[in-house]
């Protein structure tokens, strides 16, 4: 054993028993960080009546290793520890030791039994930690109750990271239609009879910058979009006046064909949204392509089938979401006939 090795054993070993014998000496008696943190982990060992307030001294160290080894060493004091973490959660001033506080309260729980500590974590100043609480927050379906209220309260977060995360979990919207050449029941040829291609002009745009536009109802076929900026598709929105980046919802018109004698499914096969697209027709949810940045560049289709009115003006509402660069529906969206 170095010198050294043997100065920061013996720092901690007398700091651990000064400390045990008298329930109130200073762990800072150890001016070591190695020796310091030696104590951190060995107070996980002994009488929780002692060990907690030094350890909760150790909580405000100014070595980062020791304060994460107090962190560690409260949570295996039960709940007495479990009440120091959630003290650290509220008052350290170190966001790393909140986190990790925060990560050890709801360490093998399930969300529902951690909503105190999620409540404080969402109103932390830290992405971080609000990033880890909204994600726990959102890891079990379905949210109800006061983890949907959290949620509903994390979904105004001021940083997008947190509202993209919790509004997945929230997002109202769901649709069950299979494509027809994925269905289990379907083993024959699709074929194409006919392609209808949607207009590119007479589209409207709106920005979407606090991602309410679906609680506004922009999706209702009978929505007033008048108001909203005249834009073409098969374009980038940027070349068009769209310098944005996140969320901006399309509302179109087409003119669905006359029914066919024989079909079998129609669909909107859409050639790239870059990035993200969540979609309605005649104010019906008809599903997403949400692959994130990946998904700018691959085409998609929807099944419109019970949605479609043969014959009559349709629709279409496209909730877009984009991340960096080009942005919007930049290829075509075409209505197919299957048989
Ligand atoms: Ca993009």
């Amino acid at each position: 054993m170095t010198m050294k090795r043997f100065a920061d054993l013996f720092a901690g070993t007398i700091c651990l028993t000064i400390i045990l014998a008298t329930g109130c000496a200073s762990p800072r008696q150890a001016d070591n960080a190695k020796a310091r943190r030696q104590l951190a982990l060995d107070l996980a060992e002994h009488d929780t009546a002692k060990a907690v307030p030094a350890l909760t001294i150790l909580l405000q160290d100014d070595n980062v290793l020791v304060r994460r080894a107090a962190v560690h060493s409260l949570a295996v004091h039960g709940q007495t520890g479990r009440d120091a973490l959630h003290q650290a959660l509220c008052e350290n001033s170190d966001e790393q030791t909140r986190r990790m506080a925060l990560q050890l309260l709801c360490q093998n729980r399930r969300p529902d039994d951690c909503l105190d500590f999620l409540e404080t974590a969402l109103s932390d100043q830290s992405l971080p930690v609000r990033v880890y609480a909204a994600t726990f927050l959102a890891s079990e379906q379905p949210a109800t109750g006061r983890r949907q209220q959290l949620l509903q309260k994390a979904s105004h977060d001021e940083e997008q990271a947190v509202r993209l995360l919790v509004m997945r979990a929230i997002w109202p919207f769901h649709c069950d239609a299979v494509l027809l050449r994925d269905r289990q029941d379907w083993d024959h040829d699709v074929v194409v009879k006919e392609r209808h291609p949607l207009p590119e002009t007479g589209w409207k745009i709106a920005i979407d910058n606090d991602v309410q536009g679906h609680i506004r109802n922009w999706f209702k076929s009978d929505f007033d979009d008048s108001a909203w900026t005249d834009i073409e598709i098969a374009k980038y929105w940027e070349p068009q006046g769209i310098n944005h980046d996140g969320f901006a919802w399309y509302r179109g018109t087409f003119k669905a064909p006359a029914k066919p004698a024989r079909f079998n499914a129609a669909e909107l096969l859409f050639g790239g949204v870059d990035e993200c697209a969540w979609v309605w027709l005649n104010g019906v949810y008809i599903g997403d392509h949400d692959l994130g940045p990946m998904g700018w560049n691959l085409p998609f289709s929807l099944d419109v089938t019970k949605v479609l009115k043969w014959g009559e003006d349709n629709q279409l509402t496209v909730r877009v979401h984009d991340s960096n660069l080009g942005g919007g529906i930049w290829k075509p969206i075409t209505l197919e006939i299957l048989e």
